[in-house]
């Protein structure tokens, strides 16, 4: 099987990213925004998808973190599809319901190159550690519109936003890796139509 990985930069004048990503990794990460809780969470997405992940993004943070959050949704998502390539062989569907402390959130994916992003996540206007959680809508949109996800969170119930956020991430994470899993009985695209 060819290698799925990729890399991809990313320059604006607002943000600088550098990302490389294996989806047949072993959730290795490198990662570094300068926005601290949005490196926790995309070192979890990392480990628990089983993907191997390097970025780096520079930012003007002096302005906030919006133009950081959202261009590492663009770059993720670009890197995604370009591992992804062809598509071929892939389970397609897959979603996880995921627990955390108090919290549970379900995911539910379509590597269907066909983007869409149902988010159901009403937390008040909160921060984590200096991080807006509305934030992660927009990231989770940026990367769902260029890896051509056809994704929906949902949030059952839960308290803690840092747990919340922390189940959406990590409830994305396990269902992409199983979505994108080889399946050895796929032949070809898992798609009637031939195409994705
Ligand atoms: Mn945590």
């Amino acid at each position: 099987m060819r290698e799925r990985r990729s890399a991809k930069e990313r320059k604006t004048r607002e943000t600088e990213i550098r990302v490389e990503l294996d989806l047949d990794g072993r959730g290795t990460y490198e990662v570094s925004t300068g926005v601290a809780f949005f490196d926790h969470m995309l070192e979890s997405f990392a480990k628990h998808a089983l993907f191997d992940l390097r970025l780096a993004a520079k930012g003007d943070l002096a302005v906030d973190a919006h133009h950081t959050v959202e261009d590492v949704g663009i770059a993720l998502g670009e890197a995604f599809r370009a591992a992804l390539g062809s598509a071929e062989g892939i389970r397609r569907y897959a979603s996880f319901v995921l627990p955390m402390a108090e919290s549970k959130v379900e995911v539910a994916v379509d590597v269907s190159n066909r983007p869409y992003l149902v988010y159901r996540v009403d937390l008040a206007n909160d921060r984590i550690g200096g991080f807006d959680v509305s934030l992660v809508e927009d990231f989770l949109y940026a990367f769902s519109q260029n890896a051509g996800l056809d994704l929906h969170v949902e949030l059952r119930y839960g308290k803690s936003p840092h747990h919340v956020i922390e189940a959406v991430f990590k409830g994305l994470a396990r269902a992409l890796r199983e979505a994108v899993e080889i399946d050895p009985r796929v032949e070809g695209l898992p798609s009637v139509k031939g195409a994705l």
